[in-house]
Protein backbone atom coordinates (compact mmCIF):
# COMPACT_ATOMS: atom_id res chain seq x y z
CA UNK A 1 0.00 0.00 0.00
CA UNK A 2 1.41 3.67 -1.10
CA UNK A 3 0.70 6.02 2.29
CA UNK A 4 -0.08 9.83 0.67
CA UNK A 5 3.23 12.02 1.21
CA UNK A 6 1.27 13.96 3.56
CA UNK A 7 0.67 11.34 5.78
CA UNK A 8 4.09 10.08 5.95
CA UNK A 9 5.41 12.90 7.02
CA UNK A 10 3.00 13.61 9.44
CA UNK A 11 3.23 10.60 10.94
CA UNK A 12 7.17 10.92 10.70
CA UNK A 13 6.78 14.42 12.71
CA UNK A 14 4.59 12.79 15.12
CA UNK A 15 7.19 9.94 15.99
CA UNK A 16 10.02 12.56 16.53
CA UNK A 17 7.52 14.76 18.94
CA UNK A 18 7.13 11.44 21.12
CA UNK A 19 10.36 10.61 21.18
CA UNK A 20 11.49 14.07 22.15
CA UNK A 21 8.84 14.21 24.83
CA UNK A 22 9.80 10.66 26.48
CA UNK A 23 12.16 12.38 29.12
CA UNK A 24 15.26 10.55 29.40
CA UNK A 25 16.46 9.54 32.87
CA UNK A 26 19.79 9.32 33.97
CA UNK A 27 21.76 7.49 37.15
CA UNK A 28 24.94 10.25 38.30
CA UNK A 29 26.80 9.14 40.95
CA UNK A 30 28.78 11.59 42.39
CA UNK A 31 32.07 11.51 44.70
CA UNK A 32 30.71 13.41 47.58
CA UNK A 33 30.70 17.13 48.97
CA UNK A 34 34.47 16.92 49.73
CA UNK A 35 35.81 20.16 48.11
CA UNK A 36 34.35 23.40 46.57
CA UNK A 37 35.51 22.12 43.37
CA UNK A 38 32.78 19.15 43.66
CA UNK A 39 29.90 21.29 44.90
CA UNK A 40 30.35 23.31 41.96
CA UNK A 41 30.22 20.52 39.62
CA UNK A 42 27.08 18.95 41.46
CA UNK A 43 25.43 22.27 40.93
CA UNK A 44 26.60 22.49 37.36
CA UNK A 45 24.83 18.88 36.90
CA UNK A 46 21.62 19.17 38.56
CA UNK A 47 21.56 22.56 37.25
CA UNK A 48 21.49 21.65 33.44
CA UNK A 49 19.44 17.86 33.97
CA UNK A 50 16.47 20.67 34.97
CA UNK A 51 16.89 22.70 32.51
CA UNK A 52 16.98 19.60 29.80
CA UNK A 53 13.92 18.33 31.18
CA UNK A 54 16.43 14.76 31.94
CA UNK A 55 15.08 12.61 34.71
CA UNK A 56 18.19 12.76 36.83
CA UNK A 57 19.21 10.08 39.70
CA UNK A 58 21.52 11.47 42.00
CA UNK A 59 23.19 9.61 44.27
CA UNK A 60 26.60 11.22 46.72
CA UNK A 61 28.50 8.65 47.67
CA UNK A 62 30.32 10.47 50.85
CA UNK A 63 33.93 9.67 49.02
CA UNK A 64 33.13 6.09 49.81
CA UNK A 65 33.81 3.18 46.23
CA UNK A 66 31.69 0.57 47.83
CA UNK A 67 28.54 3.30 47.58
CA UNK A 68 29.26 4.18 44.22
CA UNK A 69 29.36 0.70 43.30
CA UNK A 70 25.87 0.59 45.21
CA UNK A 71 24.30 3.09 43.34
CA UNK A 72 25.44 2.19 39.95
CA UNK A 73 24.03 -1.18 40.78
CA UNK A 74 20.88 0.49 41.79
CA UNK A 75 20.79 2.30 38.56
CA UNK A 76 20.92 -1.04 36.47
CA UNK A 77 17.84 -2.37 38.60
CA UNK A 78 16.34 1.19 37.85
CA UNK A 79 16.78 0.51 34.25
CA UNK A 80 17.74 3.75 33.37
CA UNK A 81 18.61 5.27 30.09
CA UNK A 82 22.61 6.21 30.57
CA UNK A 83 25.13 6.55 33.47
CA UNK A 84 27.27 8.86 34.15
CA UNK A 85 29.96 8.94 37.12
CA UNK A 86 33.19 10.66 38.60
CA UNK A 87 34.89 7.23 39.86
CA UNK A 88 36.71 8.57 43.47
CA UNK A 89 39.96 6.51 42.62
CA UNK A 90 41.12 4.68 39.49
CA UNK A 91 40.96 0.87 40.14
CA UNK A 92 38.41 -1.74 41.27
CA UNK A 93 35.57 -0.70 38.16
CA UNK A 94 35.88 -3.48 36.21
CA UNK A 95 32.89 -6.44 37.65
CA UNK A 96 30.70 -3.57 37.92
CA UNK A 97 31.07 -1.90 34.78
CA UNK A 98 30.54 -5.11 33.09
CA UNK A 99 27.20 -5.66 34.87
CA UNK A 100 25.98 -2.29 33.07
CA UNK A 101 27.01 -3.45 30.12
CA UNK A 102 25.36 -6.81 30.10
CA UNK A 103 22.42 -4.75 30.64
CA UNK A 104 22.65 -2.92 27.79
CA UNK A 105 23.58 0.63 29.92
CA UNK A 106 25.92 3.46 27.87
CA UNK A 107 28.44 4.92 30.40
CA UNK A 108 30.20 8.04 30.57
CA UNK A 109 32.67 8.41 33.19
CA UNK A 110 32.69 12.36 34.17
CA UNK A 111 35.66 14.07 35.20
CA UNK A 112 37.80 10.98 36.84
CA UNK A 113 39.15 8.44 35.00
CA UNK A 114 39.91 4.85 35.66
CA UNK A 115 42.37 2.06 35.34
CA UNK A 116 40.22 -1.32 32.91
CA UNK A 117 41.66 -3.42 30.86
CA UNK A 118 39.48 -2.75 29.01
CA UNK A 119 38.14 0.37 27.60
CA UNK A 120 34.75 -0.41 25.59
CA UNK A 121 33.30 -0.59 29.46
CA UNK A 122 32.51 2.92 29.01
CA UNK A 123 31.33 5.26 25.92
CA UNK A 124 33.10 8.00 26.56
CA UNK A 125 35.26 10.69 29.38
CA UNK A 126 34.51 14.03 29.93
CA UNK A 127 37.39 15.70 31.61
CA UNK A 128 40.11 17.98 32.19
CA UNK A 129 43.93 16.66 31.66
CA UNK A 130 45.44 16.23 35.25
CA UNK A 131 48.53 15.63 34.05
CA UNK A 132 48.88 19.11 32.06
CA UNK A 133 47.43 20.38 35.51
CA UNK A 134 50.39 19.14 38.15
CA UNK A 135 52.96 20.11 34.98
CA UNK A 136 51.50 23.76 35.37
CA UNK A 137 51.89 24.35 38.66
CA UNK A 138 55.52 22.87 38.82
CA UNK A 139 56.27 25.25 35.61
CA UNK A 140 54.96 28.28 37.70
CA UNK A 141 56.67 27.18 40.48
CA UNK A 142 59.77 27.03 38.61
CA UNK A 143 59.50 30.13 37.62
CA UNK A 144 58.50 32.19 40.61
CA UNK A 145 61.43 30.55 42.78
CA UNK A 146 64.00 30.89 39.79
CA UNK A 147 64.19 27.06 40.21
CA UNK A 148 64.77 26.77 43.59
CA UNK A 149 62.30 25.34 46.39
CA UNK A 150 61.85 23.09 49.33
CA UNK A 151 58.59 22.19 49.17
CA UNK A 152 55.96 20.07 50.70
CA UNK A 153 52.93 18.56 48.99
CA UNK A 154 49.48 18.07 49.75
CA UNK A 155 48.17 14.74 47.80
CA UNK A 156 44.68 14.74 46.92
CA UNK A 157 42.93 11.39 47.49
CA UNK A 158 45.04 8.04 47.76
CA UNK A 159 44.70 6.74 44.41
CA UNK A 160 42.15 9.54 42.64
CA UNK A 161 42.94 10.27 39.00
CA UNK A 162 43.66 13.80 39.96
CA UNK A 163 46.25 12.91 42.42
CA UNK A 164 48.14 10.28 40.40
CA UNK A 165 48.13 12.36 37.50
CA UNK A 166 48.92 15.64 39.66
CA UNK A 167 51.91 14.14 40.91
CA UNK A 168 53.05 13.16 38.44
CA UNK A 169 53.01 15.88 36.14
CA UNK A 170 53.97 18.19 38.82
CA UNK A 171 57.45 16.00 39.35
CA UNK A 172 58.08 15.71 35.59
CA UNK A 173 58.69 19.47 36.03
CA UNK A 174 60.77 19.30 38.86
CA UNK A 175 63.18 16.75 37.22
CA UNK A 176 64.25 19.45 34.83
CA UNK A 177 65.39 21.49 38.25
CA UNK A 178 67.32 19.93 40.30
CA UNK A 179 67.17 22.95 42.94
CA UNK A 180 63.57 21.92 43.45
CA UNK A 181 62.75 18.99 45.79
CA UNK A 182 60.02 17.67 47.11
CA UNK A 183 60.75 16.87 51.25
CA UNK A 184 57.36 16.04 52.51
CA UNK A 185 54.38 14.69 50.84
CA UNK A 186 51.21 13.33 52.40
CA UNK A 187 47.50 13.05 51.33
CA UNK A 188 45.03 15.50 52.61
CA UNK A 189 42.03 13.51 50.98
CA UNK A 190 40.92 16.86 49.32
CA UNK A 191 39.60 18.44 51.67
CA UNK A 192 39.85 21.78 53.88
CA UNK A 193 40.27 19.59 57.06
CA UNK A 194 42.92 17.28 55.61
CA UNK A 195 44.77 20.21 54.15
CA UNK A 196 45.00 21.97 57.77
CA UNK A 197 45.66 18.93 60.04
CA UNK A 198 47.99 17.68 57.81
CA UNK A 199 50.02 21.22 56.82
CA UNK A 200 50.23 21.38 60.90
CA UNK A 201 52.01 18.41 61.35
CA UNK A 202 54.46 19.16 58.55
CA UNK A 203 55.03 22.43 60.35
CA UNK A 204 55.93 20.39 63.59
CA UNK A 205 59.05 18.27 61.87
CA UNK A 206 62.32 19.71 61.16
CA UNK A 207 61.88 18.89 57.52
CA UNK A 208 58.29 21.21 57.36
CA UNK A 209 60.70 24.27 59.42
CA UNK A 210 62.67 24.25 56.10
CA UNK A 211 59.79 24.40 53.56
CA UNK A 212 60.19 27.58 51.11
CA UNK A 213 56.56 26.52 49.19
CA UNK A 214 53.66 24.05 49.18
CA UNK A 215 52.21 22.85 45.81
CA UNK A 216 48.26 21.28 47.29
CA UNK A 217 46.80 18.83 44.62
CA UNK A 218 43.61 21.06 44.75
CA UNK A 219 42.60 24.86 46.66
CA UNK A 220 41.06 23.48 49.42
CA UNK A 221 43.54 21.49 51.33
CA UNK A 222 45.38 24.71 50.07
CA UNK A 223 43.03 27.05 52.21
CA UNK A 224 43.61 24.65 54.83
CA UNK A 225 47.36 24.85 55.01
CA UNK A 226 46.87 28.68 54.86
CA UNK A 227 45.29 28.75 58.32
CA UNK A 228 47.67 26.05 59.22
CA UNK A 229 50.48 28.27 58.53
CA UNK A 230 48.93 31.46 59.94
CA UNK A 231 48.44 29.73 63.51
CA UNK A 232 51.88 28.56 63.38
CA UNK A 233 52.62 32.41 63.16
CA UNK A 234 54.17 32.52 59.58
CA UNK A 235 53.02 34.61 56.73
CA UNK A 236 51.39 32.72 53.87
CA UNK A 237 52.30 33.50 50.05
CA UNK A 238 55.27 35.18 51.79
CA UNK A 239 57.35 32.86 53.70
CA UNK A 240 55.90 30.08 51.79
CA UNK A 241 54.87 30.20 48.14
CA UNK A 242 51.37 28.53 47.98
CA UNK A 243 50.53 27.17 43.96
CA UNK A 244 46.90 24.96 43.93
CA UNK A 245 44.89 23.50 41.68
CA UNK A 246 41.45 24.24 40.96
CA UNK A 247 40.24 27.82 40.92
CA UNK A 248 37.63 28.23 43.23
CA UNK A 249 36.55 31.61 44.42
CA UNK A 250 37.98 31.32 47.82
CA UNK A 251 41.26 30.67 46.00
CA UNK A 252 40.76 34.08 43.96
CA UNK A 253 39.93 35.72 47.50
CA UNK A 254 43.23 34.46 48.97
CA UNK A 255 45.23 35.40 46.00
CA UNK A 256 43.65 38.96 46.58
CA UNK A 257 44.22 39.23 50.26
CA UNK A 258 48.02 37.64 49.30
CA UNK A 259 48.38 34.41 51.30
CA UNK A 260 48.18 32.16 47.92
CA UNK A 261 50.43 32.76 45.16
CA UNK A 262 48.65 31.33 42.08
CA UNK A 263 45.77 28.52 41.07
CA UNK A 264 46.13 26.24 38.17
CA UNK A 265 42.02 25.92 36.80
CA UNK A 266 40.19 22.98 36.32
CA UNK A 267 36.78 23.54 35.35
CA UNK A 268 33.81 22.18 37.25
CA UNK A 269 30.87 23.72 35.20
CA UNK A 270 31.11 20.05 33.32
CA UNK A 271 26.77 19.68 32.64
CA UNK A 272 26.01 21.25 29.43
CA UNK A 273 28.72 19.39 27.58
CA UNK A 274 28.10 16.32 30.13
CA UNK A 275 24.26 16.15 29.00
CA UNK A 276 24.96 16.94 25.13
CA UNK A 277 26.99 13.40 25.13
CA UNK A 278 24.27 11.99 27.15
CA UNK A 279 21.67 13.23 24.24
CA UNK A 280 23.99 12.18 21.39
CA UNK A 281 24.74 8.57 23.54
CA UNK A 282 21.15 8.15 24.06
CA UNK A 283 20.58 8.53 20.44
CA UNK A 284 23.21 5.77 19.41
CA UNK A 285 25.51 8.84 17.99
CA UNK A 286 28.89 8.32 17.75
CA UNK A 287 30.75 10.54 20.09
CA UNK A 288 34.39 11.16 20.61
CA UNK A 289 36.02 8.63 23.51
CA UNK A 290 37.31 11.63 25.37
CA UNK A 291 36.46 15.04 25.84
CA UNK A 292 38.51 18.02 27.32
CA UNK A 293 37.05 21.10 29.41
CA UNK A 294 39.28 24.26 28.88
CA UNK A 295 40.92 25.89 31.47
CA UNK A 296 43.56 28.74 32.59
CA UNK A 297 46.34 29.64 35.13
CA UNK A 298 45.42 32.66 37.07
CA UNK A 299 48.33 34.06 39.43
CA UNK A 300 47.95 36.98 42.32
CA UNK A 301 48.59 39.92 39.31
CA UNK A 302 45.48 38.49 37.64
CA UNK A 303 43.20 37.92 40.90
CA UNK A 304 41.32 40.86 41.73
CA UNK A 305 40.40 41.34 37.82
CA UNK A 306 38.53 38.37 37.28
CA UNK A 307 37.25 37.81 40.85
CA UNK A 308 33.84 39.51 40.05
CA UNK A 309 33.49 37.28 36.97
CA UNK A 310 34.09 33.73 38.39
CA UNK A 311 31.45 31.54 38.39
CA UNK A 312 32.38 29.41 41.33
O1 LIG B 1 40.35 19.07 41.88
C1 LIG B 1 39.11 18.45 43.80
C2 LIG B 1 37.98 17.53 43.95
O2 LIG B 1 38.33 15.34 40.49
C3 LIG B 1 39.03 17.35 39.49
O3 LIG B 1 38.22 16.52 42.99
C4 LIG B 1 38.39 16.72 40.65
C5 LIG B 1 39.03 17.03 41.98
C6 LIG B 1 39.17 18.51 42.32
O4 LIG B 1 37.75 17.11 45.20
O5 LIG B 1 38.88 19.68 44.42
Amino acid sequence: MKVPSAVASALALLLAAASQAAPLTVGFSQIGAESGWRTANTDSIKSEAAKRHVNLRFSDAQQKQENQIKALRSFVAQGVDVIAFSPVVETGWEPVLREIKQAGIPVILTDRAVAVSDSNLFVTFIGADFIEEGRRAGRWLAQKTDGHAVIAELVGTPGSAPAIDRKKGFEEVLAGHPGMKIVLSQSGDFTRAGGKEVMESFLKSSQGRQITALFAHNDDMALGAIQAIEEAGLKPGKDITIVSIDGVRGAFEAMVAGKLNCTVECNPLIGPQLFDLVRDVAAGKPVPKSVRVKESVYDESQAAAALPSRQY
